[in-house]
């Protein structure tokens, strides 16, 4: 495998922290130990996330190519549109954003609060449209493109999630690698990593990061799409692309891609008392503050499957904490009691 072939720009700390969770660990009844992997605390840009280890590999390529506009594409409370706001802010480039409306949602504040107020604050031309949640290539993000070529600006694309962007895999197999010398110096192996799945370049990029140690079957992707088909066919492009892109040197099976679709219910970006009382959990043992729409998701999986006794006794998991605190000022009324 080689990702050093690969220019990356850095736009976080560098590698993050992994950390113990004791009470939570009690929490669950001790049998199996939890640990988290804080991606939600990578960088000081616009509060950091995921997307900030897809975007490294990207922006490169965003800058040879002369662009002068990011142009990309979420829902209104999108993580990664902030940061793709505070990518083009820090590159001096200008940022168009379409922003859809994928989440059946309406609290007083939702489009002025959180996410898309940094995003605003950041510079971006963040404009919101009717369009309803699907995690594809959308006609408003190419007709976003399109508008700037027409204003006589140089756009450069990147779909929602950083996801089927032909480098949108990398950042998490370079995630892998840094897990592994972590574990070295930890002295321990993580049995188990537990990370939320939407748009597929968080979850693809790490199974080609572990299927060079065989581990992929050991990623367990909480879907919180609510289109669990659709991610999984994404997951799939997104791994052998990636696959080709680093020589893995072999093909990915399908049984190395495990997606849970359980814990998406009632629908995207909308929490199930289930998911409410997860984040609550997470708050009330760790200070770990997990969202409504994704992290939020994947916590309430990795609690329901420790409950169900999914991991052997003894087991580590490490739970991947993507970020994603942002978006729950959008939900005040909600938690309004907590
Ligand atoms: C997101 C995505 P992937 O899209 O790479 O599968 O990651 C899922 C995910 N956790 C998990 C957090 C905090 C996320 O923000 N967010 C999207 C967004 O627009 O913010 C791409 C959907």
């Amino acid at each position: 495998m080689n990702l050093s072939k690969f220019e990356r720009y850095p736009l976080t700390f560098g590698p993050t922290p992994i950390e113990y969770l004791p009470r939570m660990t009690e929490g669950l009844g001790g049998k199996v130990k939890i640990f988290a992997k804080r991606e939600d605390c990578n960088s000081g840009l616009a509060m950091g996330g995921n997307k900030l280890r897809k975007l490294e590999y990207i922006v490169p390529d965003a800058i040879a190519s002369g662009a002068d506009t990011l142009v990309s594409i979420g829902g209104v409370q999108s993580n990664h549109t902030r940061l793709v706001a505070a990518t083009a802010a820090k590159i001096g480039m200008k940022c168009r954003l379409v922003q859809e409306s994928w989440v059946p949602h309406d609290d007083a504040v939702y489009d002025r609060v959180g996410n898309i107020l940094m995003t605003r604050l950041m510079g971006a031309d963040s404009r919101i449209v009717d369009d309803g949640f699907d995690i594809g290539i959308r006609s408003s993000w190419e007709d976003a493109i399109q508008s700037v070529r027409d204003e006589g600006g140089k756009p450069y694309g990147i779909p929602a999630g950083a996801s089927v962007h032909k480098y949108g895999g990398l950042g998490y197999v370079g995630f892998a690698d840094e897990v592994r010398a972590q574990e070295k110096d930890l002295g321990i192996t993580f049995d188990f990593i537990i990370v939320c799945v939407v748009t597929g370049s968080t979850q693809g990029g790490m199974i080609v990061g572990f299927a060079d140690d065989n581990r992929a079957r050991r990623v367990i992707g909480i879907d919180a799409s609510g289109t669990p088909r659709q991610t999984r066919d994404q997951v799939r492009l997104i791994v052998d692309q990636t696959a080709n892109l680093v020589e893995l040197g072999r093909d990915v099976l399908d049984d190395e891609i495990h997606i849970n679709p359980d814990y998406a219910y009632p629908a995207y970006g909308v929490p199930s008392a289930e998911t409410n009382e997860a984040i609550r959990f997470a708050a009330k043992t760790e200070a770990m503050i997990t969202d409504p729409v994704y992290e939020g998701k994947s916590m309430q999986g990795m609690v329901d499957l420790v409950h169900k006794g999914f991991f052997p006794d003894g087991s580590k998991l490490l739970y991947v904490h993507l970020g994603g605190a942002p978006a729950l000022n959008g939900y005040s009324y909600t938690y309004r009691n907590g």
